[in-house]
């Protein structure tokens, strides 16, 4: 472990976050569609993303298996991730193409940290040591709780994390947003309780402002 490590931040990896419900998926394929015309993109989610990663989301999430204690769940989610960049992540970045992923460790920062209150500390260790890269873009889609809620409850069965009370999203939410105004070279935020259409419209408006200040 080296007290030294620090992130490196990745310009075309870019992340997709927000709450219960937010409404990734339709953004997800909107910025696929806007990358795609240029080349090659890889696309992933956490947790999850390799198959070894996917058996960790599946522990992680089925709400069958013994629950997991809050530094058992943290350390899932960065055993999760660790794998997701060095299989996935990495590779995709050395050969030059555009990483979009539906989540990356701003999600363990809101939920592990906020929402349960893991040391904040202890997340940016992890962090560094087992990530070492931040996205160079992240589009946080943000929604009030109880919305958001109400449209993921449309879609049957909640997982375990799901499952949380109201008050646990509200520290989750209130965490994205703390961690977007630290940041807002790298966040944008989006009003996700506006349409589909012009939540997907803004963010690929976010990524084409980030592509042109790359150019
Ligand atoms: N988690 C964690 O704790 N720590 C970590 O480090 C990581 C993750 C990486 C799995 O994530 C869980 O893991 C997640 C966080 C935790 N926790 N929970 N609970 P996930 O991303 O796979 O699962 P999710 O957050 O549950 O995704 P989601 O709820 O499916 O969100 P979404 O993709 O944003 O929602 P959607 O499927 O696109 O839309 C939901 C519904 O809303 C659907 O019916 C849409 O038609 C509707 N919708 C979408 N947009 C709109 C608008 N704009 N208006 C009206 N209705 C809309």
């Amino acid at each position: 472990m080296s007290e030294a490590a620090v992130l490196r931040r990745e310009p075309r990896l870019v992340t997709l976050e927000g709450g219960e419900g937010a409404g990734k998926s339709t953004v997800l394929a909107a910025l696929r569609g806007e990358l795609e015309r240029d080349g090659r993109v890889t696309c992933t989610r956490e947790p999850g993303g390799t198959p070894l990663a996917e058996q960790i989301r599946e522990l992680l999430l089925d709400p069958s298996h013994e629950p997991p204690c809050d530094r058992t769940e943290l350390l899932l989610m960065f055993a999760s991730r660790a794998q997701l960049v060095a299989q996935v992540i990495a590779p995709a970045l050395e050969r030059g193409e555009w990483v979009l992923s539906d989540r990356f460790t701003d999600a363990s920062h809101a939920y592990q940290g906020g929402g349960r209150g893991c040391d904040p500390r202890l997340i940016d260790l992890l962090e560094r040591e087992f990530v070492g890269i931040a996205p160079g873009l992240t589009l946080l889609l943000d929604v009030p709780v109880d919305v958001g809620l109400a449209r993921a409850r449309g879609r049957g069965g909640p997982d375990r994390i799901e499952s949380e009370r109201v008050e646990f999203f509200e520290r989750v939410r209130a965490a994205y947003l703390a961690r977007a105004a630290a940041d807002p070279s790298r966040f944008v935020v989006i009003d996700a309780t506006r349409p589909p259409d012009d939540v997907a419209a803004r963010a690929v408006e976010a990524l084409r402002r980030h592509r042109a200040r790359l150019a």
